[in-house]
């Protein structure tokens, strides 16, 4: 076997077995909202970490794994973060975002307030390191780090899905103030900030479909 490479660890199915497991896993994330009405039930820490380390399992550039993730449970951190988010989503609510962007915006019901913010048991902010920086503190090239981190965040997001959770990607912007609020170095640019958590009780999601598989994909 050549230097450096091992057997991959693999077990396949027989179809039919493939196609029940691939018909089971779209019943599953198919049950996937977006939640803003979180309950401030607590959730086992241990929970989200093997959430994080599914995550941490995603392909990425050149093996370069260019993410962190920082789990918040801490009040006041959560206090912190909501009041720099909502100051930001004040001015793009406010006039920052175009009538175009609002209107886009309308049917999920959005607005300034961020309350989710402080009432769900996790956010986890995660962000992208735009490069990587070597024990003697030279600068290593990153490679498709949007690519990787946006792949790693869509594997978290299922990850707590399939564990029990509801979450929400927020996307204050700008976002800066997560490096200074979590004391993140400037190599890292915050990505998202997902909120997770159990719903409220009576939670509910705004009555929008998603496109059917004709609507998505081709095949040739
Ligand atoms: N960041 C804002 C606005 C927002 C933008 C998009 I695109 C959304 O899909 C949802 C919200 C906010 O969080 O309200």
């Amino acid at each position: 076997m050549a230097d450096g490479f091992i057997d991959l660890d693999y077990s396949e199915y027989p179809a039919e077995v493939m196609q029940e497991r691939a018909s089971a896993f779209y019943d599953e994330v198919r049950r996937r909202r977006t939640v803003r009405d979180f309950s401030d039930r607590a959730v086992p820490r241990e929970v989200i970490e093997a959430c994080i380390a599914s995550a941490g399992m995603a392909p990425s550039g050149a093996n370069q794994q260019p993410w962190h993730f920082v789990a918040v449970s801490d009040p006041s951190i959560k206090h912190q973060i909501r009041t720099a988010a909502e100051e930001e989503e004040r001015a793009f609510y406010g006039g920052r975002a175009s009538e175009e962007w609002l209107s886009a915006l309308e049917p999920l019901g959005t607005d300034a307030q961020k309350p989710f913010l402080e009432s769900a048991a996790w956010l986890i902010a995660i962000f992208g390191e735009s490069y990587g920086v070597s024990e003697d503190g030279s600068q290593v090239k990153h490679y498709y780090v949007q690519e990787s981190v946006g792949i790693a965040t869509g594997v978290l997001i299922t990850a707590l899905h399939y564990a029990g959770l509801a979450t929400l990607t927020h996307t204050p912007s700008p976002m800066g103030f997560l490096n200074s609020i979590l004391g993140r170095p400037s190599n890292e640019r915050p990505f998202l900030l997902l909120v997770a958590g159990y719903p409220a009780v009576g939670a509910q999601v705004p009555d929008i479909a998603r496109k059917d598989l004709g609507g998505i994909a081709s095949f040739i």
